[in-house]
């Protein structure tokens, strides 16, 4: 039998708009707001695992360690998170704790074919399994297993980093194939020993193949939704470890004690770790009203919640607010005016205790033309784009259409131009 941490979607680094300017020390390092909450949690992580070095054997990331790079964001992770990542598992690596981590879509360099948790290696019991050094080599023919053992705890852990079928189609043409059989002929062994799978997917983009979730795995440790999620009887996604967007304003974030044994069920334990407190609504703009009004509201939204206490930054909340209204335009030029300094007023002084405070228009598609207007940020503020467009297509009813079938169709395009 082997106890081991499930920890995933670390994401250090993940940094938010519309948060406070400043800078926040924490163990002698300098972080922007959001930033330090990932790296808090990271640390305490850290330390819940040293303190438990006793009873875990292992501990396994299944993936998306840093947040950047990430798709339109290019850049490495902060000096920052990258510092607090390798004094985290330094401290495993002198507790002799073995930390087996694999890529997820964030955090590589796909231009220089690198990614950002390659040099962990340097650490003896930190090892890492990436997509450009160790995926590719297999698709390239080596086919050597992506496996860590455990001799003397009779485990082997076999490794499956983030793969995008379509990103490996555009690289070559047989590379999708090649992946697709690897996976198929993949065989685990079938001696008396604790099989371990890591990887980094979800079914709904389709990067979670459905022939890693058919093995026999005793326990499949899952990232890249970040929602805690039990998927299967013996596969669990643990979930981020902060709340990264604002459609995981109701999620506990989570990482998970495995206990697992050849041939019999996992024994799992959620541990819920501390998040910073998200709220997010809608309030309607009634176009009758003076600007003030729409202000007015919120302002009630924020005092009904008791946000008017003043700023202390470790309690301080993310709140998100759509606007929603029958708008015409010169009563949206006149209602920015009033936003932004609403905004100010929020963000800059102390009455209000919150970090980051995003507001904006929410588009009714109908009355709306498709075209943004300057200032505009609607993608960032549709909560659900499925169940919107849904609401949209039924409101125009097109009786020979198949709803599910249109609301499906949108709901994959949005996922392909948005990732996770
Ligand atoms: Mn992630």
């Amino acid at each position: 039998m082997v106890n081991f941490l499930h920890v995933s979607d670390t994401h250090l680094g993940c940094t938010a708009s519309d948060v406070r300017h400043m800078t926040i020390k924490y163990l002698n390092m300098n972080f922007q707001p959001i930033e330090f909450d990932f790296a808090r949690a990271y640390w305490k992580i850290i330390t819940y695992a040293i303190e438990k070095k006793d009873e875990i054997d292992f501990i396994v990331h299944s993936g998306d360690f840093y947040h950047y790079p990430f798709l339109r964001h290019p850049h490495p992770p902060s000096e920052a998170s990258r510092n607090i990542a390798v004094k985290g598992l330094k401290r495993l690596d002198r507790a002799g704790i073995p930390t087996i981590i694999i890529d997820g879509n964030h955090g590589i360099f796909h231009s220089r074919r690198t990614s950002t948790i390659q040099s962990f290696e340097v650490l003896e019991n930190v090892k890492v399994f990436t997509f450009w050094d160790d995926l590719i080599n297999i698709l390239q023919g080596n086919k050597k297993p992506l496996i860590y053992n455990l001799e003397e705890k009779d485990c082997i852990v076999h490794c499956f980093p983030f793969v995008n079928t379509k990103y490996l189609g555009s690289l070559s043409e047989d590379a999708k194939d090649e992946y697709l059989n690897w996976l198929k002929t993949y065989s685990i062994s079938p001696k008396d020993v604790t099989e371990i799978g890591i990887t980094h997917g979800m079914k709904l983009d389709e990067t979670l193949p459905a022939e890693l979730l058919d093995k026999d795995f005793d326990y499949l440790a899952v990232g890249h939704n970040h929602h805690f999620e039990k998927i299967s009887k013996n596969a669990y996604n643990a979930g981020a470890i902060e709340r990264w967007r604002f459609d995981e304003a109701d999620q506990e974030k989570v990482i998970l004690e495995v206990q697992a044994e050849h041939g019999e069920l996992p024994k799992v334990t959620p541990i819920t770790l501390d998040s910073r407190p998200m709220l997010s609504t809608i309030i309607d703009a009634n176009t009758d009203d003076p600007p003030s009004a729409v202000v007015e509201k919120v302002h009630k939204y924020l005092n009904i919640h008791k946000l008017a206490t003043g700023f202390d930054f470790d309690s301080a909340y993310r709140v998100k607010i759509g606007v929603k209204g029958d708008m015409p335009h010169t009563f949206w030029a006149r209602f920015n005016a009033e936003l932004t300094e609403l905004y100010n007023e929020i963000i800059r002084k102390d009455d209000y205790n919150i970090l980051q405070f995003s507001i904006g228009r929410i588009s009714d598609p109908i009355t709306e033309d498709l075209e943004l207007k300057p200032g505009e940020e609607v993608e960032y503020l549709i909560e659900n784009p499925e169940k919107d467009f849904r609401k949209f297509i039924e409101k125009i009813s097109p009786e020979d259409y198949d709803i599910d079938l249109l609301t499906k169709l949108f709901s994959e395009a949005v996922k392909r131009v948005e990732d996770t």
